[in-house]
């Protein structure tokens, strides 16, 4: 069995109302950046990473699919997915202009459609292939009620909503220009939706330590779920001190790119929920090592939904140590499985595949090149 071929594909879907904001980004579309394979008995295989739908980074992106990934992979023999992304990663010209980016992106996109048509021919749903059911059903928190583009009153409104449609968990997004008015949002949130919801809280890594420091202080009696991306991304020593000297747990891993760089917030207890990515940190090969380091540490997971789910949702159903994973509901309908939400869950997918292959009508509606 043969690789026939590999493509890039590029599709930008209107995210909820026109546009939100966290504290970092403000965007209108999120940006599907994926791969097809097909195989030469005709099994095709769709994967993508997620984006802000900026298209000249979006292109670059397509680009490394088809120029550096493709042409390793086509005419090849089907293998099993770790092994094809073994070869990828570590073909030594890609290896030095990759292992983060752009390259690593693209990678990812071919790694998940690699899975996706690994677990087609089974003709299972990607979680059985690796190794579950662990749960029927995984709970689901919602961040698009919680948005800081949204003035305060808007955002316990929606988060009212959201709890009359079953959610119990929420995130969101703080890192305002001032400190007291995240404070504020907070404490008007906690007091209008009483102690039985989940909040969580994500900053998209805007704050200084001395400021993390501050709202961990001042939010210690609404019993904040998490802070995500309190400080930068890749500083692992200021997340450990803030981690020293908070009773706040730290979620972070979207920004991550494979799983060493993660291995060094766990050695350094500078986390304490994990959120690796399959659209950053290495498709399902990456995520599940990650995933690994993560049990070894004895920390729970908790996917970032760069994918907005579509193959979290596999993960989650899979892995025992898996918490509750992340809803935002763009880009669900333009796939043939939906990530579903019912009563607060999610419900776990049932077709072969990692619920990653798009509708007729999403690939003619949505794509751009
Ligand atoms: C919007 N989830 C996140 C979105 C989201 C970002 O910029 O990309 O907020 O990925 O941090 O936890
Ligand atoms: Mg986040």
């Amino acid at each position: 069995m043969t690789i026939r071929a590999v493509t890039s594909f590029i599709m930008h879907v209107p995210v909820t109302g026109s546009q939100i904001a966290d504290s970092t980004h403000a965007i209108t579309h999120w940006g599907v950046v994926g791969a097809r394979a097909e195989l030469q008995d005709g099994t095709v295989g769709f994967g993508f990473t997620g984006t802000h739908a900026h298209l000249p980074g979006d292109r670059l992106i397509a680009a490394a699919i088809d120029q550096c990934y493709a042409p390793l992979l086509e005419g090849a023999a089907f293998g099993h997915p770790r092994a094809h992304y073994r070869a990828l990663f570590h073909n030594p010209p890609l290896q030095w202009v990759g292992r983060a980016g752009v390259l690593q992106l693209a990678l990812c996109a071919v790694d998940v459609a690699l899975w996706d048509a690994y677990a087609k021919r089974l003709d299972q749903p990607l979680w059985a292939v690796i190794g579950g059911p662990a749960r029927p059903s995984v709970p689901a928190y919602n961040t698009d009620i919680g948005w800081l583009s949204f003035p305060q009153d808007q955002l316990v409104d929606n988060v009212k909503r959201a709890m009359d449609d079953g959610f119990t968990a929420v995130k969101i997004k703080v890192g305002a220009e001032h400190l007291g008015t995240d404070l504020a949002r907070c404490e008007a949130l906690r007091a209008a939706v009483g102690d039985s919801i989940t909040v969580a809280t994500d900053a998209n890594g805007k704050w200084d330590l001395p400021t993390a420091q501050r709202f961990a202080r001042e939010t210690e009696p609404l019993a904040l779920f998490w802070i995500e991306e309190p400080l930068w991304y890749d500083d692992v020593e200021s997340h450990h001190e803030l981690a020293a000297t908070s009773s706040l747990p730290i979620a972070l891993g979207e920004q991550i790119y494979n799983p060493e760089s993660l291995t060094q917030f766990i050695r350094r207890g500078a986390l304490h929920f994990v959120q690796p990515d399959v659209t950053r940190i290495g498709g399902v090969t990456g995520f599940l090592d990650a995933a690994a380091c993560a049990q070894g540490a004895g920390l729970p997971v908790a996917a970032h939904a760069g994918d907005m789910s579509q193959v979290h949702l596999h993960m989650a159903c899979a892995l025992p140590h898996h918490t509750m994973l992340e809803y935002i509901p763009w880009i669900a309908h333009c796939f043939q499985e939906p990530a579903t939400v019912l009563d607060g869950r999610f419900i776990r997918p049932e077709a072969p595949g990692a619920s990653t292959t798009p509708t007729t009508e999403a690939w003619e509606t949505y794509r751009v090149t």
